[in-house]
């Protein structure tokens, strides 16, 4: 007994593989209601029955063909890196089209255990499922699952530690297909992937696994040729479309011999969805939503900055922390954090209600103006929490052109960190009219810069295909989790860099370093932008996060009651400057990651002239 246990978690996008890697590893995957979230591969580990489990979450996939980079990570790794069991997750609501995938992983052969998640909305829906007969359909172990609550997880992983060593039996399609896998399968053995399954790939005309194949067994593709060209004969398919409508037949024939459903009659869900979509409702919703987040923020952010300064009086007293590191962690605690927390909270609660997908729909049109479609409109939701998931989110496009144009796009929207900017200095001290002006002066340029990305690299935006996940009541224990997850992250990766950018600043002032910099910088920021001296510092440091320049400026001038040392128009400027100027640090690297170094450095280059540019005009028609 005991030993480590590889478990991967594979299913359809959207189903609850992050919602059930989490409650096993305590980790903070990403969660939401929309498909397409988890893109890389996450690892964890947890004890159970004296076993150590690695569980693996992968991303979502519709199928395992090589299309897509999630395809390709998800299948690669259940055959080449051969985890002990596979945990096929299942969207019990949508049985049949999650058990077009549950095949393909069978086909794989590895042992294999399905969870039935989402049993609790299946029911809700009035859908019964015999879970004893699919049990036998499918030949491996089901487990019925409600990851949000955790209820059946302690049993799934029963079942797949009794399934660790076993042989999953593997779906059998049609005579015709069955006969031309069984000669082929014979030649394909003492490769790296199971026979059986390369011999459905080389049918399905599956071009990496024909390489492969290519370059081991020459002489089996002339066979395969001609098998496919009989499959076409026979069928008047293209043998790919052959294969596939196999696998849909067969799933189709589970799902209705397994599954009985009591009809109901529309529901609140499918209301929802109507007047969330129709074109004469859903442009004012979508106005109102996003409006009422900011300004839920803002009321919310302003009671509790009281809280947070009566705390920061408190700390005032411990003389043992340095002063410098002192005034980092108040600032940030006392300008940023009422801001950001609200934030991410109404971020999550929206995010898993299963609006998003619903706004992506709405905002195609204007999307395309920039060369892209809907879909882009979630990462970019995402990038008013961080940029840096929003970026990484963009990999949800279907070509690499629309992958970059999207990353650069959203990489430009405010995030969390740029909002307590915009609100701690400008809502606050100028009025909210003001914030939402400048957020809307900025929007107005992301889009002209959009369009004009899109003259760069032109190309016609494919046509937009996303599921719409049914909306949810969002489950309150796991938007909270997800809300504490990001403060946490916020505050392990914030509060060093604001305590060192802080650090910094007092060693450049003690060095007279500052006052060189400033006096260098001072023709762009006092001659053109109109803002005092030591803003050039507090810019320059600000990249490091962007909430750094409102907890910079507290330090530099001595008072978070910005409005006694700074006129309206220079908090306006050094607002717009902040939204516009540069990524921070982290989301450059993300944006350098997704679409190549080279261009985000230009892209770096265009963002500043063009802060310069706007914050120097701004100034000047504000001092008119
Ligand atoms: N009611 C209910 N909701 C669930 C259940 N499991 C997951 N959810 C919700 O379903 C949504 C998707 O869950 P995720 O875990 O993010 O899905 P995923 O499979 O990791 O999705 P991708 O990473 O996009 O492939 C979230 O809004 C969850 O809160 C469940 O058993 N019951
Ligand atoms: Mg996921």
């Amino acid at each position: 007994m005991g030993g480590i246990l590889r478990v991967a978690l594979a299913g359809q996008p959207n189903v609850g593989k992050s919602v059930i890697f989490n409650q096993l590893t305590g980790l903070h995957q990403h969660i939401g209601n929309w498909p397409g979230k988890t893109v890389e591969k996450a690892e964890g580990t947890l004890h159970f029955g004296g076993y150590t489990v690695d569980i693996i979450d992968l991303p979502g996939t519709y199928s395992l063909s090589a299309f897509t980079i999630e395809e390709r990570i998800a299948r690669d790794y259940i055959a080449l890196e051969r985890p002990d069991v596979v945990v096929n997750v299942v969207d019990a609501s949508s049985l049949e089209r999650n058990l077009f995938l549950t095949l393909q992983v069978l086909e794989l052969e590895a042992p294999t255990v399905v969870a039935l998640n989402q049993w609790d909305v299946a029911k809700k829906r009035g859908l019964q499922i015999d879970v004893r007969k699919l049990e036998e359909s499918l030949g491996v172990p089901v487990v019925p699952t409600v990851a949000v609550t955790g209820s059946g997880l302690h049993r799934l992983l029963e079942r797949v530690i009794e399934q660790r060593g076993k042989k999953s039996s593997f779906p059998r399609y049609g005579r015709e297909v069955e006969k031309k896998v069984r000669i082929l399968e014979k030649w394909l053995g003492g490769l790296e992937y199971p026979p059986r399954w390369l011999a459905l790939k080389l049918l399905e005309e599956d071009e990496e696994v024909e390489e492969l194949v290519g370059e081991a067994r020459p002489e089996v593709l002339s066979h395969v040729r001609k098998m496919r060209r009989e499959l076409e004969k026979t069928h008047g398919e293209r043998p790919t479309v052959v294969v596939a409508a196999e696998r849909y037949s067969l799933a189709g024939r589970i799902a209705r011999e397994v599954q009985t459903a009591v009809p109901a009659g529309e529901r609140l869900s499918d209301r929802l969805d109507r007047i969330t979509t129709s074109p004469l409702t859903a442009y004012p919703i979508l106005a109102l939503v996003m409006l009422s987040l900011f300004l839920v923020v803002f009321q919310v952010g302003g009671r509790f900055t009281w809280f947070f300064d009566s705390l920061a009086g408190r700390l005032e007293g411990l003389h043992w922390l340095p002063r410098s590191a002192l005034g980092g962690i108040l600032a940030a605690a006392s300008v940023a954090l009422p801001y950001i927390i609200p934030f991410y909270l109404l971020l999550h609660l929206l995010e898993d209600s299963g609006y998003l997908p619903r706004a992506a729909f709405a905002m195609d049109a204007i999307m395309h103006k920039m060369g892209l479609h809907g879909k882009a409109f979630i990462p970019a939701v995402l990038g008013f929490g961080c940029d840096v998931p929003a970026c990484l989110g963009c990999r949800i496009m279907e070509t690499e052109r629309e992958k970059t144009l999207a990353a650069i796009v959203v990489t430009m929207i405010p995030c969390a960190a740029t909002t307590a900017v915009i609100l701690g200095l400008v809502g606050k001290f100028v009025g909210l009219p003001a914030a939402v002006a400048l957020y809307v002066l900025h929007f107005g340029i992301v889009l002209a810069l959009g369009r004009l990305l899109f003259k760069l690299l032109p190309g016609e935006p494919v046509g937009l295909i996303m599921e719409m996940p049914s909306y949810r009541i969002p489950h309150l224990p796991t938007v909270l989790k997800e809300t504490w997850g990001r403060t946490m992250e916020f505050l392990k990766i914030a509060l060093p860099l604001v305590v060192l950018g802080n650090v910094a600043l007092s060693a450049l002032y003690e060095t007279g370093a500052t006052g060189a910099l400033n006096t260098v910088l001072s023709p762009l920021t006092v001659g053109w932008l109109g803002l005092p001296a030591m803003a050039g510092t507090v810019l320059l440091l600000g990249i490091l996060r962007k909430e750094m320049i409102l907890i910079l400026l507290a330090t530099a001038l001595g008072t978070a009651n910005f409005s006694s040392v700074l006129s309206t128009p220079q908090m306006m400027v050094l607002g717009m400057v902040s939204m516009l100027y540069l990524p921070c640090i982290s989301t450059f690297v993300a944006l350098g990651k997704e679409v190549g170094w080279r261009r985000a450095v230009y892209v770096a280059f265009l963002r500043v002239l063009l802060a310069i540019f706007i914050g120097g005009l701004l100034y000047r028609a504000l001092s008119l």
